[in-house]
């Protein structure tokens, strides 16, 4: 970089010269098969970063996929791929403390492949936090809420096994509140699923209805009408991202406030489903934004046109998960809560220390950087050995 700062109160530019990036495939096992209209998944398939710094520090970061390159389109192959040719060698030798050069550095090096930066952008921030002795949340202006109401995502297709998993959330006090996955099987299947979840859950709980871009406009004038009278409280992204005309006339119609969430990605998406009105509430993702601070600018484009935050997730591990509870931390509002849920659907979570699950919200971890530590034993176990 030209023009780099000039006087630090310690050399933090040859202190935090990055010195090694490596990535690794992780495999982990989830609970029960977790399914979407367009994946179906039973291991989670994790790129799990570590940074090392010239001072000797390690920062660790983790970009999470759903079911292989499905969801989107980055899969952990790929981004191994990508991280090790083209993000990690533009990045060795320059300063950890300066992220958001890093950023370009890796916006030059790579097109999109925004799961794999915000992947290293987490271990970035992990280091220079661990380096500097704060937590994360401070390098990115500062927390302004330390816990979080927290969102379980039922999604085993099975009526009467969802019903006993909300029981199983409610009597541990981890969730009050749920999302359905729906899209997967068809309209009529779905809505009983539905039913039979309302029916047993106390009225006024807050039930987030996720299609995954399972259904056409059609569909959505017939069903959506439904989904308001089994008292669903939020509808997320019901048809195709990039269908923008057409999700504008759903939300217009709909009686339920629509969330956007694979439609907007970037900062030029975000402007343009904003402005088209394709919704009144956006969920927020590293997998989606690239970096945490990139997380932060497509945040505000969308509140400054008033649309409402909801933090969601890719089914992270505590490791992923700590990285958007940071970021999440700082924002001047999160009306809707977050859905980090998953270090509670994995068998066994990649952590020592696992987020904390009380009084039904997600705490944001203590301690500097991310705040959590890497089970090296189990990070091994599901470790792709190739
Ligand atoms: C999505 O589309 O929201 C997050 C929770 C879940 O169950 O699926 C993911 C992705
Ligand atoms: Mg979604």
């Amino acid at each position: 970089m030209t023009n780099q700062p000039g006087a630090l109160a310690r050399d933090l530019l040859t202190e935090t010269a990055i010195r090694q990036i490596t990535a690794r495939i992780i495999e982990a096992p989830t609970t029960r098969n977790h399914k979407l209209s367009n994946t179906s998944v039973t291991h989670q398939g994790y790129i799990f970063v570590t940074v090392t710094l010239e001072n000797g520090v390690i920062g660790y970061g983790e970009g999470s996929t759903l079911g292989g390159p499905r969801w989107a389109e980055e899969s952990v192959e790929a981004m191994k791929a990508n991280i090790d040719a083209y993000l990690a060698p533009a990045l060795i030798g320059q300063p950890a403390c300066l992220l958001e050069d890093a950023t370009l550095r890796m916006d030059r090096a790579a097109k999109r492949n925004y799961t794999a930066k915000s992947a290293i952008d987490m271990a970035l921030l992990d280091a220079l936090g661990k380096t500097l002795d704060v937590p994360a949340h401070v390098l990115l202006g500062g927390a302004v809420r330390t816990a979080i109401d927290a969102i379980w995502a039922l999604a085993s297709g099975d009526a009467a096994q969802e019903v006993d998993e909300a029981q199983a959330m409610l009597d541990r006090g981890w969730f009050k509140r749920f999302k359905i996955k729906l899209g997967f099987a068809d309209p009529a299947t779905d809505l009983a699923r539905l039913a039979a979840l309302q029916k047993a859950l106390p009225s006024g709980t807050t039930i987030v209805a996720d299609v995954n871009q399972g259904w056409s406009e059609a569909e959505c004038i017939r069903y959506l009408p439904v989904l308001q009278d089994l008292g669903v409280s939020l509808i997320e992204q019901p048809i195709a991202a990039g269908q923008t005309g057409a999700s504008a006339r759903i939300a217009a119609r709909s009686a339920i406030p629509i969330m956007m969430d694979e439609s907007v990605s970037t900062l030029a998406e975000a402007s343009r489903e904003v402005r088209a009105a394709t919704g009144t509430v956006l969920s927020l993702k590293l997998c989606k934004h690239g970096s945490l601070h990139n997380l932060k600018r497509v945040a505000g484009i969308a509140a400054a046109e008033g649309v409402q935050m909801y933090g969601g997730c890719l089914l992270e591990s505590s490791i992923g998960a700590a990285g958007h509870l940071h970021v999440f931390a700082t924002l001047p509002k999160l009306e809707w809560g977050t859905e980090q849920f998953g270090p509670k659907i994995l068998v066994e979570d990649l952590v020592q220390d696992s987020l904390r699950y009380e009084g039904y919200q997600v705490h944001l971890p203590e301690g500097p950087g991310l705040g959590v530590t890497p089970d090296p034993e189990i990070i091994e176990k599901y470790a792709r050995k190739d």
